[in-house]
């Protein structure tokens, strides 16, 4: 079946039967061996925490954690290691990214422009530094695509901007916004760039240098790579300017009993044990990934997403949401099938060992603009293949049977 050759058999969830038909992976995506070995390997033979201990086993691990960093950044077009940060994932990065930039750059009269579709995760934070700040939300729509409407940016970036924070491909719709184009909109207003990579990352060749954004964030579970490990890249001038969000041990210079100084980038926002073992298997994600090579990964998608929306638009009462043209959007298809509930058409096609996602998908503005409370929403990655959608489709004809839709 037309796939990517050779893929499936690296991945050991597949190996089962009856088939899996994985189709929610921009909610968290499958693991290959080689992913699961690294960490395996890093906890049963070179096992210790970092930059801490005064032997070997320690500056082992030390090295393989700062491998991994530099790992990130190659994977990312970064020229300075030090401008990646772990985190937990690209929820707390935005929230740190909100709360320690927005905190000292925002206030009354600064705006902070975000569009309609935005996740949850590039929202919530937002809100709650315009509380304490006094700095204005301001949402750009989308045009007949479902595109960002490019417009409408225009618009409202002007010299109040403080912040333009957008996705750089849709969870829900896969549109996919041109950073290149919105950073630079928004550096001749002044304002900074954050871009929500968290689909975008995963699915397609990302140089941070040729976007020109100013911070950029992921999570290592939508990329093959493990859970509890995300990416805050910034630009150095920002992140040195910027406060740490967390404190406490490992991100200090000294400490005396009422005040403390900060280590140099990354180490100053990095309080406390890290995720060493998650970032190690990132790495080993981005090796993996590399491997097939991302120009290839963002191919099968589009051919795959082609075939997905062919196959979709054959079914009466099927409604797509989100742009047609595949070079223009990701592999994550939101539809909703005449009045069945999503969660319906996921509980009939999990029967069928079929995986999608149902409900809002954090993104409960955007149901809002689109004036849905919900949809069903299959998405892919380098493991799906061709017979994946038919089984797909197949299982929609069923609930269409089910619930006499036809
Ligand atoms: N979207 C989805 O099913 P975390 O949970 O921190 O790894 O990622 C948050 C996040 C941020 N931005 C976008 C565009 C996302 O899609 C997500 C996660 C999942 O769509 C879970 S709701």
């Amino acid at each position: 079946m037309r796939g990517l050759p050779g893929i499936r058999a690296d991945f050991p969830i597949f190996d089962g039967e009856p088939r899996l038909v994985y189709l929610d992976s921009a909610a968290s995506s499958q693991k290959p061996r080689q992913v699961l070995e690294a960490v395996n390997d890093f906890n049963a033979h070179a096992y210790a925490n970092v930059h801490r201990g005064a032997y070997r086993l320690s500056a082992d691990a030390t090295d393989r954690y700062e491998g991994a960093r530099r790992r990130v950044a190659r994977f990312i077009g970064a020229t300075d290691a030090a401008e990646v940060i772990f985190t937990r994932g690209a929820t707390s990065a935005l929230n740190a990214i909100a709360s320690s930039w927005g905190d000292a750059n925002l206030g009354p009269g600064r705006t902070i422009v975000l569009s309609v579709m935005e996740h949850h995760a590039n929202i919530v934070p937002w809100q709650q530094a315009s509380k304490r700040t006094g700095a204005s939300l301001v949402y750009v729509g989308l045009d007949d695509d479902h595109q960002l409407d490019l417009d409408d940016l225009r618009s409202k970036v002007d010299s109040s901007t403080a912040v333009v924070a957008v996705t750089g491909m849709s969870n829900v719709l896969g549109s996919m916004p041109p950073l290149e184009l919105i950073a630079d909109l928004a550096h001749r207003a002044d304002a900074v760039v954050v871009a929500d990579g968290a689909q975008l990352v995963p699915h397609a060749p990302v140089d941070v240098a040729s976007l020109d954004v100013d911070f950029l964030v992921f999570s290592g579970h939508k990329m093959l790579g493990p859970t509890g490990i995300g990416v805050l890249w910034g630009r150095r001038e920002l992140l040195e300017a910027m406060e740490p969000w967390e404190t406490g041990g490992e991100m200090i210079v000294d400490v005396g009993l009422h005040d403390s100084t900060w280590a140099p980038l990354p180490n100053k926002f990095e309080a406390g044990t890290p995720p060493v073992a998650q970032a190690i298997g990132l790495a080993a994600a981005m090796d993996y990934l590399d491997e097939i090579g991302m120009h290839e990964v963002r191919r099968h998608d589009m051919e795959l997403t082609a075939h997905a929306l062919e196959r979709l638009s054959e079914l009466d009462q099927v409604t797509v949401y989100g742009p047609r043209n595949v070079e223009r959007r990701g592999s994550a298809i939101s539809f909703t099938m005449g009045d069945i509930h999503p969660h319906d058409l996921a509980t009939i096609l999990d029967s069928r060992n079929v995986a999608i996602r149902a409900g809002h998908h954090c993104a409960k503005p955007l149901m809002d603009h689109l004036s849905v409370p919900a949809t069903a929403r299959a998405s892919f990655n380098v493991y799906n293949d061709h017979e994946d959608v038919d089984l797909l489709i197949a299982g929609l004809q069923k609930a269409g049977e089910v619930f006499g839709l036809s």
